[in-house]
């Protein structure tokens, strides 16, 4: 079978969105006429509004990454002992527990949106679980009813990383009380749908544990001659926020592109017995990725992998290693029995999902991928 002609340059899983640099330098104009670098300055103050509005419920405050504000709210909700965390998450959401000193304990994930499985959170409370730390999953949004009836049976709190949840306005937030949870991260690092090339966001309907987010933004300073908690720095730059003004412009151009690379993705994979479509077709676009059965597909996830990169299309294996299975954490009791999220850390895969890329470069992606199921291989 001869194989098709691969891409002349690598195919990336993600390209930020980059504004026109006149736009970005517009904003620099400021900075440079303010000479204010950083510390909370007039475009953080804007972004700050501009992002909060878009979530559009609770208080938001910015940071200079989401593993950032993963710590300072894990600090803020004074999570301690242990706290239960999902093991299909980006290393960062367990990092931050464990570099606080809290145990990590694991709990399986719902077998349709990978997030966390609040039956699965019930039998792994312990004396000294303090917390539940759960990921939306390439925007899917967690059971955050079921995980919220289960924290107050255990008087714990929620936090959400909602590192890739960041989209239009009311379409990860729908109008449920549970949604954000005690705090909702996000990161808005360069590869994100949104991004102020290195930044985050925590956002809160609490006032206290506002506060206490800001205070652990900035070394838990209140006043000139005032200190009133442990915080760290955690402030995103005027630079980083004068990228995330002239991005914000785009997001939903972008938005609406990634529409239609994700109706050309659906075409092009239809009906290929062994593939399935996680995320990708619904509101949220911040990844489009597959799994892949491989009994029924006739491959592994890490063969047809090879195959694309072969052909230049750089797909990655999001989230995979499982991070229960990483070297800090393997040894941990609840490490081993995690049978959905261990499965699923084997079979998903991230696709080219960018502004980018042509519609013609999705269904060329996709023609690999049949090419592949078809028994095709470079
Ligand atoms: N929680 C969750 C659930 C997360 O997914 C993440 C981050 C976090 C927390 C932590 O948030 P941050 O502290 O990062 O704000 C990337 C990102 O670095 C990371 O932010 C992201 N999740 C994770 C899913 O992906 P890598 O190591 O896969 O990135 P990298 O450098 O291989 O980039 C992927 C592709 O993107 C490259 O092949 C090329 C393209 N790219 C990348 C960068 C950085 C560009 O075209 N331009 C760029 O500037 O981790």
């Amino acid at each position: 079978m001869n194989s098709p002609e691969r891409f002349a340059e690598p195919l990336y899983v993600s390209k930020p969105a980059l504004p026109p640099l006149a736009d970005y330098v517009a904003l620099l104009d400021e900075v440079w006429a303010s000479s204010t670098l950083t510390n909370l300055g007039p475009l953080h103050q804007r972004l700050e509004v501009a992002v909060g509005e878009r979530i559009g419920r609770g208080a938001t405050s910015l940071w200079s990454s989401g593993t950032a504000a993963l710590v300072g709210a894990i600090q803020a909700l004074r999570f301690q002992g242990s706290v239960v965390v999902t093991p299909f998450t980006f290393p960062a959401t367990v990092h931050a527990l464990a570099a606080l000193g809290i145990e990590p304990v694991f709990a399986d994930v719902d077998p349709e949106t990978l997030t966390l499985d609040p039956a699965s959170v019930a039998t792994r409370i312990r004396a000294d679980t303090t917390g539940v730390a759960a990921t939306h999953v390439y925007g899917a949004l967690c059971d955050t009813d079921g995980l919220a009836a289960i924290a107050s049976d255990a008087n714990l709190r929620v936090l959400y990383d909602g590192a890739h949840s960041f989209s239009r306005p009311g379409a990860l937030f729908p109008d449920r009380d549970s949604v954000l949870g005690d705090i909702t991260i996000f990161s808005f690092h360069a590869t994100k749908l949104f991004h102020t090339a290195e930044g985050g966001a925590a956002t809160t309907e609490d006032p206290e544990l506002d506060r206490r987010l800001r205070l652990a933004r900035n070394f838990g300073i209140t006043a000139e001659d005032r200190v009133e908690g442990v915080g760290l720095n955690g402030k995103m730059s005027e630079l980083h926020a004068a990228m995330g003004l002239s991005v914000l412009s785009l997001l939903d151009v972008e938005l609406e592109q990634r529409r239609v690379l994700a109706a050309v993705y659906l075409e092009g994979l239809t009906d290929l017995p062994g593939l399935s479509v996680v995320a990708g077709a619904g509101e949220n676009l911040p990844y489009f990725v597959v799994r892949i059965d491989p009994t029924e597909f006739g491959s592994t996830r890490d063969e047809l992998h090879a195959t694309l990169r072969a052909m230049n299309v750089m797909s990655r294996r999001y989230f995979f290693p499982l991070c229960a299975d990483l070297d800090p954490y393997r040894h941990l009791p609840s490490a081993r029995d995690l049978p959905v999220a261990r499965r699923a850390a084997d079979e998903v895969l991230a696709l080219p999902f960018h502004t980018g890329m042509s519609p013609v470069d999705a269904a060329r992606v996709a023609s690999f991928v049949r090419w592949h199921r078809s028994g095709g291989r470079p």
